[in-house]
């Protein structure tokens, strides 16, 4: 129970033995919920601030791992640090994301059930550096043979290339995952990791045509013109200049400081290769992220009839050769569309600004089925094949987009932040049901706690026929007069009293300013978000998907959330202001920042809610008298008798009150950290005092 312990952080007094009080003091307790003052808001910051000033970026709340994201590269994530957290209780290291990572696979071994780790936290927390974490060790500390050894190398190099094509430079986060992620990784009987498979969901496809001030494309476009080979850029027609292409410059930020393009493709193309991917797939693959450049670089000019047509055929010559289509088709399809009249198919022309649409619809679209091939590829090479054994396991690891507000957020705000409402829904249910169903295998009673529950939220956005999807998707199939601006107004006949919904018109005089006529506002768990509804019914009508973003039968099917271990919850301190372009003052750690992380996201609530539900620090009674046997003459040197009447002599003899514990079957569940504290202390003292005598020459411990 070493989680009662404070770290061994070296203080600046010179190396002087400090107490264990003073250290407790000085760098906080390791678990919330041995926190004195566990309902007080500012208890909880002070400790995650006095953590976060050691380098002690995790904490527990139970068996909930927070991290904060220290911006700087610790020294903590060595192959000593991983021996360290190897085959060890969680209960008895300091809190590490290896102790989770351990803990699922200790479980998943032990009770053979699968297991999955859920990272949540807004964007930029530390998610996905948190899920290459956990693979890394696993990679690392599991049993590995030749065969073995290649899926490792495999599953850790799927990282860079889903990196490359998935995740982009945004205002919050220079690597910001633009997909969800959710992998599964899957271990023999023997426990060694011996395939994998990878679901993603919904990338934001509207990167590939358009990027906010101060945003870039996906990293792949900017990695293949700075670091291509001069022949292979050739082939491809490419200049080495992403200032050239109308894709990549939207955002006007061709360069990011903590991106190097070129070395980061030079590990992209070795990974693609360890993946398994031959060269000719390779030139495959990089014809196509061409040709979506090319596409974006096409100009259309009209002609007397007001038609669009193409102006240069430089593009068109491009295009056809990279994609193996002729030059006539590809013009014709981008000039027209094919409508059925009388029975009869007719090619009628498109005007300039619905060629434009046309062309960016199609780059949208190629650029996504080719990521989704590129998925499938790699499931293909991590597929796991040997149908002899039955028992193998997985552990699911499920990395998504974070919580993100921006100045002007759309559509692909709306469902990354419905994606992580959802992500909370499950959350509560995980942890408050698995804190009950803790209680009730002890047979202890307890009161149910009140929380927000955010299903409230979930219901506004995906209920049939009266949420704000279903409206969406009714205008975009309505034929008629249906535009952005009868959406707004259906969501207000609909939805508008909704107590997480205001709209410019039904907002109070607040509100109002701080939004535009074309916005609604959504209420969320995280903050408010006013989403401009601007375009959203001439282009999302191809987004059916929306309703699987975050598919709960995909994590149900396998009924697997009953197994859920551990949840990773990342935070980092915001931007002090979340439009500010440079993300972070980077390491910057100041009270201001944290009340509003807790704000943000309901952290401190979690912090009461399971305290109040836990009411208690819980201790396993065999551990309990085995540690502090000694303090008793009748449990020492051993408890003869039946556990529960060892621990009822020895809590009595601690002059522990009736009021202040609670005996489960299993485990003895103590009200205040304070009693659990001073027991410790009481330990600690009996050992110095037998260590001074024993140094006098003292003989009389045995
Ligand atoms: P996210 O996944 O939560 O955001 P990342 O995992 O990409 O956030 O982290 C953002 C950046 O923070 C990384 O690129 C690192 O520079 C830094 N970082 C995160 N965790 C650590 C750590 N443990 N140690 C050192 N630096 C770290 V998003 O994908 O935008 O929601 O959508
Ligand atoms: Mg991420």
């Amino acid at each position: 129970y070493s989680r009662l312990f404070t770290e061994v952080v070296p203080n600046d007094r010179g190396g002087m033995m400090e107490s264990a009080l003073t250290a407790r003091d000085r760098v906080g307790v390791q678990d919330f919920v041995l926190l004195e003052n566990y309902t007080s808001e500012a208890a909880f910051i002070e400790n995650l601030r006095k953590r976060f000033k050691e380098n002690l970026i995790y904490t527990y709340i139970s068996s909930v791992l927070v991290s904060v994201n220290p911006y700087k590269d610790l020294e903590i994530y060595t192959k000593n640090h991983m021996e360290r957290y190897r085959g060890v209780n969680f209960y008895e290291v300091s809190p590490h994301i290896y102790a989770t990572s351990d803990n699922s696979y200790r479980s998943m071994r032990t009770e053979r059930r699968d297991q999955c780790i859920l990272i949540s936290g807004e964007s930029g927390a530390g998610k996905t550096e948190a899920s290459k974490k956990i693979l890394q060790y696993y990679a690392v500390t599991c049993p590995a043979s030749d065969q073995v050894q290649t899926v490792k190398d495999r599953l850790l190099q799927s990282n860079p290339v889903l990196e490359a094509f998935g995740n982009a430079k945004t205002l919050r986060n220079d690597n910001s995952s633009r997909f969800g992620k959710y992998m599964d990784i899957q271990f023999d009987f023997k426990g060694a990791p011996v395939g994998g498979h990878i679901i993603n969901y919904l990338l934001e496809k509207s990167r590939v045509v358009h990027q906010n001030h101060g945003e870039r494309n996906f990293h792949i476009f900017y990695q293949l013109i700075e670091g291509g080979e001069e022949d292979l850029l050739r082939r491809l027609g490419l200049e080495r200049n992403p200032q050239h292409y109308q894709y990549l410059v939207k955002g006007n930020c061709p360069k990011v400081s903590s991106i190097n393009d070129r070395s980061d493709w030079k590990q992209v193309r070795k990974a693609l290769t360890v993946i398994g991917f031959s060269e000719d797939e390779v030139e495959e693959l990089m014809n196509i992220i061409s040709s979506v450049l090319h596409l974006g670089n096409m100009q259309y000019g009209g002609d007397d009839g007001g038609s669009a047509c193409i102006t240069s055929d430089t593009q068109i010559k491009y295009l056809s050769r990279l994609l193996g289509v002729s030059g006539t088709v590809l013009t014709e399809a981008l000039t027209h569309r094919k409508i059925i009249a009388k029975g009869e198919e007719l090619m009628s022309p498109l005007n300039i600004e619905q060629a434009s649409a046309a062309r960016d619809a199609l780059s949208k679209a190629v650029y996504g089925r080719t990521f989704t091939w590129l998925v499938n590829k790699i499931n293909g090479s991590l597929a796991y094949t040997d149908e002899s054994n039955k028992n193998s396991s997985v552990i699911g690891l499920l990395d998504i987009y974070g919580f993100e507000v921006f100045q002007y957020n759309s559509f692909e705000q709306f469902c990354i932040n419905y994606c992580n409402e959802k992500l909370q829904q499950l959350f509560i249910e995980l942890t408050l049901k698995s804190e009950q169903e803790e209680y009730e295998a002890e047979g202890i009673t307890w009161e149910p706690v009140q929380y927000f529950n955010n299903k409230i939220i979930c219901d506004l956005v995906e209920e049939k026929f009266k949420g704000i999807i279903s409206i969406l998707d009714e205008e975009c199939l309505r034929p008629g007069d249906a535009s952005d601006i009868t959406f707004l107004e259906k969501l207000e006949d609909t939805v508008g009293s909704h107590p997480h919904f205001v709209t410019h018109k039904l907002a109070d005089t607040k509100t109002r300013k701080l939004m535009g006529r074309e916005e609604f506002r959504l209420l969320h768990y995280a903050g408010d978000v006013n989403y401009n509804v601007n375009g959203e019914v001439m282009c999302m009508s191809e987004n059916k998907i929306l309703t699987q973003c975050f598919d709960r039968e995909e994590l149900t099917d396998k009924k697997r959330p009953d197994t859920v271990r551990c949840v990773v919850l990342s935070h980092v301190s915001p931007l002090p202001n979340p439009t500010i372009v440079v993300p972070c003052a980077k390491a910057e750690f100041t009270k201001l920042h944290v009340t509003k992380i807790l704000d943000y996201s309901e952290l401190l609530h979690f912090n009461c809610s399971q305290v109040k539900l836990c009411v208690c620090v819980c201790v396993f009674v065999c551990a309990l008298v085995f540690r502090y046997k000694s303090l008793c003459p009748d449990t020492w040197p051993n408890w003869q008798g039946k556990l529960p009447e060892g621990v009822s002599t020895l809590v009595k003899h601690l002059g522990y009150k009736p009021e202040e514990y609670k005996m489960g079957r299993s485990k003895i569940f103590i009200r205040f950290p304070k009693t659990l504290f001073a027991t410790e202390d009481a330990l600690e003292t009996r050992k110095q005092s037998l260590a001074t005598k024993l140094q006098a020459g003292w003989k009389g411990y045995t």
